[in-house]
Order: C-alpha cells, then sequence, then structure tokens
C-alpha cells in the first residue's frame, strides 16, 4: 500500500483469540482500509464478493497447535482455499527445527505456496531456515526481524537466508 500503491483490504478469521478482531481493526483502522471478519465460509465468500474490486485481500488465520491436524481442517470450515489465493505458513524460528517440519507437514492438505520465518531477532540459531527449504522445496515470502512493522519485515531472498544464517551476531 505504502510502496505500490496497491487497494488493500484484510479479511480476519481469528475469531479464537480475544481482541484478535479488534488488534486487525486497529491496524485497519490505522492504514485506513477495510476489514471483514468470517466466522463461516459462507461470510468468507460474502466478504470476498465484496473486496472483489481490491489489488490484494490478505486474509488473517487463527494461530493453533498446529501439530493437532484437526485445527487444519478447522481453518478449512473458514476459508474457502482457491487457485487465486497465496498462503503462507508462518513459522517461529525460536521453534525447533522438528517441530517446524511435522507443522509443515501437517498442512500437507493445504496447498502452501510459501513459508514465512519470523523472529529471527530473537535466536542465534538460523539453520532451520535451510533445513526446511532444503527438505521441502519450499520458497520463502518473508522472514521477519524484530517487531516494527513494516521495517522488520524483509523479503526472503538467497542472499538474505545465507546471510542470516552466515553472519555471527551476538548480543553480549
Ligand atoms: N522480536 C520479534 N517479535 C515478533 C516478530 N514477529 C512477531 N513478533 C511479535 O510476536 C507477537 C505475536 O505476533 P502476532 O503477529 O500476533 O502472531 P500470530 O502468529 O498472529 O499469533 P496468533 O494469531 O495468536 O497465533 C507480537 O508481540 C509481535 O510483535 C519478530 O520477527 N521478532
Ligand atoms: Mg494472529
Amino acid at each position: 500500500m505504502l510502496k505500490h500503491q496497491k487497494k488493500v483490504a484484510f479479511i480476519t478469521t481469528d475469531t479464537f483469540r480475544i481482541a484478535a478482531i479488534d488488534q486487525l481493526k486497529t491496524y485497519a483502522k490505522i492504514l485506513n482500509v477495510p476489514i471483514e471478519v468470517a466466522f463461516s465460509v459462507e461470510d468468507f465468500v460474502k466478504a470476498k464478493e465484496k473486496l472483489s474490486e481490491y489489488d490484494v485481500v490478505l486474509i488473517d488465520s487463527a494461530g493453533r497447535n498446529f501439530l493437532n491436524q484437526m485445527y487444519i481442517d478447522e481453518l478449512k470450515k473458514v476459508i474457502d482455499f482457491d487457485e487465486e489465493m497465496e498462503t503462507y505458513l508462518v513459522l517461529s524460528l525460536t521453534s525447533k527445527y522438528r517441530d517446524m517440519a511435522s507443522i509443515y507437514e501437517q498442512f500437507s492438505k493445504i496447498n502452501i505456496s510459501k513459508v514465512i520465518f519470523s523472529k529471527k531477532d530473537e535466536t542465534l540459531s538460523r539453520g532451520s531456515m535451510f533445513n526446511l527449504v532444503h527438505e521441502y522445496k519450499v520458497g520463502v515470502a518473508y522472514i521477519t526481524n524484530g517487531q516494527s512493522v513494516p521495517d522488520d519485515i524483509i523479503e526472503g531472498s538467497l542472499e538474505e537466508i545465507v546471510n542470516s544464517i552466515l553472519e555471527v551476531e551476538t548480543y553480549e
């Protein structure tokens, strides 16, 4: 929106976490973009039609324990995953690799376009970025490196990944 003057809108399906809707509504208000809340697939389809004129519609979903397949099935009860949608799975780099890999595998029922690695600044072990990309041949959309939006959201280029892994950084 800021860089490319695109018309942006939000749909949130996170009706689980307390105040999740209010939080995203506040973001929407700051950016002056519309937001629709979807509790069901019917709401979701209606919201999508309502926002069909927008260039980019960002859809948020609730964070759950995705080691449990039940929660992945629940996502499909609210979001109408279709061809034109790109789906990004956000994985925190502070997680253990084994759990990140299991969660990625759990999502095989949903077509994950790319992953986003978050919290690079909160860990000195970044090798899991390479492991995941190498093991599953999945692309990286973004890497997040702190709490400033949008400054700490970095495009997940090959160079960025290599530098993140090789750089020696300490917080002492
Ligand atoms: N230090 C740091 N904090 C981050 C980063 N990304 C997100 N956070 C913080 O982590 C917290 C949770 O971020 P959210 O964006 O709410 O995470 P979420 O995955 O949507 O959470 P749920 O919807 O509850 O699953 C917030 O306080 C963010 O500011 C990051 O790259 N570095
Ligand atoms: Mg969230």
